[in-house]
């Protein structure tokens, strides 16, 4: 699994204020500890309140690479905040994300190529969230079919199903982990997959179960990638395991510990 550390995000009351007053012992700190748990990559998100977001995602990129040479994970919506993210990327770099209007992809896969990017590509439009596997599917297909019309390698394209909260959308969980499998046999090459993990517990109680037991399940339905909090121990010892089993790790009688030490 490639682990998408989720916790330098402006949606966290610490995070906007290190951005807000330019804190950078705090964001680097941030970067730091998620890596030595385990993180492959950072997503990077300025939060809902940011101002001047243009901006502000510089200084966090900046602010990052001078501590990591680890992947960056652009995460916006708007097309302006990743341009200027990506203007003074070093890292590598995965853009987060586009939906699959023809004219969202328009812009951001000329993006990801001018940038040399990977793109996440999420499977849903303007028009909404989808309802079912087969939107899901369609939408999947529309973002592969034009990566493939302009020659952006589709072995760079991670497709997120959109993970809801299982408190709004338990009638969707399995179409959701069915999407996992869909996905990858749209196209040879196939695309890669990758979900917000915490979405999946919002609003509940027990919030780092219920995350690390849909983990668990989607590692088995062949996820590829994870956005999720690497500071959680029992979440990242059930992933190693999960792996495990699946023969995705190889076993010797102290895996947990080996694997934190790879
Ligand atoms: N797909 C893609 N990108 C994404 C998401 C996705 N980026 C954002 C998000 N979803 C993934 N990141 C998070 C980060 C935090 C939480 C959920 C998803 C989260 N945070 C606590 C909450 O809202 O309850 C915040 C608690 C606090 O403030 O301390 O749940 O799906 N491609």
């Amino acid at each position: 699994m490639f682990v998408i550390g989720e916790l330098i995000n402006g949606m966290y009351l610490s995070i906007a204020r290190a951005i807000k007053e330019k804190d950078k012992a705090e964001i680097q700190k941030c970067a730091q500890v998620q890596i030595e748990a385990g993180a492959d990559a950072l997503d990077i998100n300025c939060g809902p309140g940011c101002k001047d977001p243009v901006t502000d995602i510089q200084w966090l990129v900046e602010t990052i690479q001078e501590v990591t040479d680890k992947t960056l994970v652009l995460d916006s919506s708007k097309s302006k905040v990743i341009e200027s993210g990506l203007k003074v990327i070093k890292n590598k770099v995965i853009i987060n994300s586009t939906m699959a209007d023809p004219e969202k992809l328009e812009i951001f896969l000329p993006l990801a190529k001018k940038y040399n990017a990977k793109l996440i590509g999420l499977a849903m439009s303007s028009k909404g969230v989808p309802q079912n596997k087969d939107q899901r599917l369609e939408l999947a297909a529309q973002i592969v079919s034009t990566c493939q019309d302009v020659g952006f390698p589709v072995e760079d394209l991670y497709l997120d199903p959109i993970l809801l909260p299982v408190n709004v959308g338990q009638a969707q969980m399995v179409d959701i982990l069915e999407s996992i499998k869909d996905f990858k046999i749209i196209s040879e090459p196939s695309p890669k997959t990758v979900v917000g993990l915490s979405n999946v517990s919002q609003g509940t109680y027990v919030r780092s179960l219920v995350n690390r037991t849909f983990l668990v399940m989607a590692t088995a339905y062949g996820l590829d990638a994870a956005i999720l909090d690497p500071k959680d121990t029992e979440l990242m010892n059930a992933l190693i395991t999960a792996e495990l089993i699946l023969n995705k790790q190889i076993y010797c009688d102290s895996f947990l510990d080996a694997y934190k030490k790879k």
